[in-house]
């Protein structure tokens, strides 16, 4: 059985793993105005957070319409009987609903659509595992109990510099975002059960990536990790250094540098810095 990897825009998986993996991906966009632009098709990252700073309009974003799914799914059935496609977390976004529905319109192939419940690279990860199995010959149900296993060994962490974009895209809970834009902290958010949650307050950015890092750290020592990702947005210098110091205390463990692209990046806003990773 053949079987095709599909995953959204917003795993942000960089151009050179997509082609390694032959991982197919459908955009989401982002909206100026009257204006709609596909992340990655309509609009690069650097583009976007430079419009950001012109623009008198905030952006907002949204899914794919299912046409697309359809599109693409019926392309992929000429080559292969079933289409595993993960998406991220359907708390946060209709995409996955429009994968599952278009699954149900096409015909012969079969489509697993699959919740993340995450997003960004963290979600990338799933779509290179999952990839990664369809090349050593997994079937669909060994490669889908293999992504329920990794979502227990996954941890994703993250900092904004600015609460006040999730609080306007409603992805955090108002109460929590007004407390932390009046004390001024920099909480590191992590995700539960696919929604976002402060996972601990900290009042200073160098403090919360010094915090991430050495929770990344004390995994790296007491278990195998699989793949690190540090992820951006539009500040890769300073996530580069992160995974250089990383890479010194352990050479042999994968790591990847990924950013927050348009549609994430109007939800967290420029400056955030993600680290994310899964053990064996
Ligand atoms: C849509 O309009 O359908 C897309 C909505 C996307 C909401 C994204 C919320 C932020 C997710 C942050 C994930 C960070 C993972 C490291």
């Amino acid at each position: 059985m053949k079987v095709a990897i599909v995953t959204d825009s917003t795993a942000y998986i960089p151009e050179n793993l997509l082609e390694k993996y032959h991982i197919h991906t459908v955009p989401l966009s982002v909206v100026f105005g009257d204006e709609s632009f596909r992340e990655g098709m309509d609009i690069t990252t650097a583009e976007f957070y430079a419009k950001v700073k012109q623009s008198k309009d905030l952006p907002s974003t949204s899914q794919p319409a299912i046409g697309t799914f359809i599109e693409l799914f019926e392309e992929l059935s000429k080559d292969y009987d079933a289409i595993i496609s993960i998406h991220l977390s359907k708390k946060f976004s209709g995409t996955y609903e429009a994968a599952k529905s278009a699954g149900n319109m096409v015909e012969n192939v079969k489509v697993y659509p699959y919740d993340s419940e995450l997003s960004a690279m963290p979600q990338g990860l799933y779509a290179i595992a999952a990839a990664e199995m369809v090349q050593q010959g997994k079937t669909v149900d060994e490669i889908i109990t293999h992504l329920d296993d990794m979502k227990s060994k996954t941890r994703t962490y993250f900092m904004v510099d600015d609460l006040s974009h999730l609080q306007r895209g409603g992805r955090l809970n108002s109460a929590q975002a007004l407390l932390g834009s009046l004390l001024n902290i920099k909480p590191i958010l992590h995700i539960v059960d696919g929604l976002i949650v402060p996972f601990e307050k900290i009042r200073t950015r160098k403090k919360a990536i010094n915090r991430m890092m050495s929770m990344l750290e004390d995994e790296a020592v007491n278990k195998k990790i699989v793949r690190v990702v540090f992820i951006h947005a539009n500040n890769e210098a300073v996530v580069t250094k992160l995974r250089e110091d990383f890479a010194k205390n352990h050479p042999e463990i994968e790591s990847i540098i990924s950013y927050f692209g348009p549609v994430i990046g109007t939800h967290l806003g420029e400056g955030s810095i993600g680290v994310c990773w899964y053990t064996e």
